[in-house]
């Protein structure tokens, strides 16, 4: 299969993505998120200026600032240590954070992390009104800082933080991750306490960057680190291995195979570990954001299928859900199994139990259960079809050793360039998203409407509808 790579000029296509070339073309940017992980002696040139030096500039300020809140040398406004973090951010700026300071929960220093994503006021409420404003950091995250949602948010913590602690409280408690430092500015947030992006690296690919400074306040910064060193070292397997033994080149041609050969419109994600029970919703935006497109990279409609549906729970929960579809049900669903050799808090017969599901999961999918062998179990005759399993469906098992934040830097890595892979075989451009660009549109016309009582021009379904919501 490996030749389908090669006819698709994959290593030339990777040459230019390590590079810096301009292969986010739709938008005209290079992609460099693994500009973030590499070591300070790389020379990563955008319009001929070495990036890296900029790139360890910010990794520094992230881990003096994230150590600093941890020690509890830098506090709140009137000097007491900070106990909370919340991260307002959606999207790009929220799912990697969230998805990882979940994943490395074994690793957690005090502080507490709470996310606000959803524009959502309930959301927003349940949050604030659990938290002390005295001792709680809120950490700003918007590439663009124009996203309604984490304005609206930002602008609603600031109020309830100045109602307790007064207007000066706000240079003390709020920090800004952005490239667009004016909007900043006019928010309030002090110049100083700003840590900078750049527009190489993607919104869903950007916990690597200042974006993962909420991970190295809830983890710690040594562990921040070892993550992009787990990013780093996949990079490297996937710069420099032979096609065939390639993990991320290997995965995505079986992603596929099965999408474009078995018309599998699915790729389950199925963590044996709760601690990675974000990890689907991640790879949902990461997956589906980047290959989710019709239009191959000349303009013309694709008459293939390209960026499968991702979804998935931890197991073993999932097993007690809807496994039965993917056991016996008319889809085909392939499935990845991502499980771990040792288990973190050392209670070793929940693991071996955990794992032998693991195992016997993957074993049963693969063999099924033929009609000879349900009928030697003594099965009623007329029960017989229904105790068939089909078998042959298709997994993939990903073993690791220990859940740390180096494999699991790696793990998210492996995907990230899974999906640069799928993207060159399918022809489309995966680092674009102007499916998302224009729901930010949409709804921010529907709100002036709302807002201002004003009725205007559209289907009648959504006229109804407006008119039912603002009676
Ligand atoms: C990610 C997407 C999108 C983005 C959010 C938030 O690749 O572009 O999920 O991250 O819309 O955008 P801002 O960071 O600009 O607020």
């Amino acid at each position: 299969m490996t030749a389908l790579a090669e006819e698709c000029q994959l290593k030339e296509a990777m040459n230019h993505y390590f590079g810096g070339s301009m292969i986010n073309a739709t938008e005209g940017r290079a992609v460099l998120h693994t500009a973030l992980r590499a070591p300070r002696n790389q020379d990563i040139r955008v319009d001929d200026e070495n990036i890296i030096p900029g790139v360890h500039a910010v990794i520094d300020q992230i881990k003096s600032f994230s150590q600093g809140v941890i020690d509890g040398s830098i506090s709140s406004s009137n000097g007491q240590a900070f106990t909370d973090v919340v991260n307002i951010g959606i999207g790009g700026s929220d799912l990697g954070p969230a998805m990882i300071s979940e994943a490395l929960a074994y690793y957690k220093t005090h502080l507490n992390l709470h996310f606000m994503s959803n524009v959502d006021g309930d959301h927003v409420s349940e949050v604030l009104q659990n938290l002390n404003p005295e001792t709680t950091l809120f950490v700003v995250v918007s590439k663009s800082f124009t996203t309604q949602e984490t304005l609206s948010n930002a602008t609603t913590a600031k109020h309830w933080l100045v109602d307790s602690c007064g207007e000066k409280a706000v240079a003390n408690h709020f920090v800004a991750v952005s490239t667009n430092l004016q909007m900043i500015n006019d928010f309030g947030i002090d110049p100083n306490n700003v840590f900078p992006m750049n527009d190489w690296v993607g919104g869903r690919f950007s916990l690597w960057s200042a974006v993962g400074l909420s991970i190295a306040l809830g983890v710690g910064p040594d562990h921040f680190e070892k993550m992009l060193q787990g990013a780093h070292a996949m990079d490297m397997h996937f710069a420099n291995t032979h096609l065939h033994e390639n993990i991320p080149v290997v995965l995505a041609l079986t992603t596929l195979w099965y999408n474009n050969f078995y018309g599998a419109e699915s790729e389950a994600i199925i963590p044996y570990t709760q601690y990675l029970h974000r990890l689907p919703a991640y790879l949902q935006q990461g997956i589906m954001e980047s290959n989710g497109k019709s239009v191959d990279r000349e303009g013309n409609t694709v008459d293939y299928q390209t960026g499968n549906l991702i979804w998935g729970e931890p197991g073993t929960n999932s097993q007690h859900a809807f496994f039965q579809l993917i056991h016996q049900g008319t889809k085909l669903i392939p499935a990845h199994f991502i499980g771990f050799k040792n288990p973190l808090h050392g209670k070793q017969d929940h693991h071996d139990k955990l794992m032998a599901n693991f195992f016997a999961q993957t074993e049963a999918l693969m063999k099924g259960k033929s009609e000879e062998v349900v009928r030697r179990e003594g099965v009623e005759e007329s029960l017989v079809p229904f105790k068939v399993f089909a078998g042959n469906k298709p997994t993939t098992t990903i073993l690791i050793d220990k859940l740390t934040p180096l494999s699991l830097g790696k793990l998210v890595a492996m995907y990230e360039q899974k999906i640069f892979v799928e993207g060159v075989l399918w022809n489309i451009y995966s680092y674009d998203q102007w499916g998302v660009e224009l729901g930010k549109e949409l709804a921010s016309t529907i709100l002036k409407e709302i807002v201002n009582k004003k009725k205007s021009a559209h289907d009648s379904s959504t006229s109804s509808l407006l008119r039912v919501y603002n009676r």
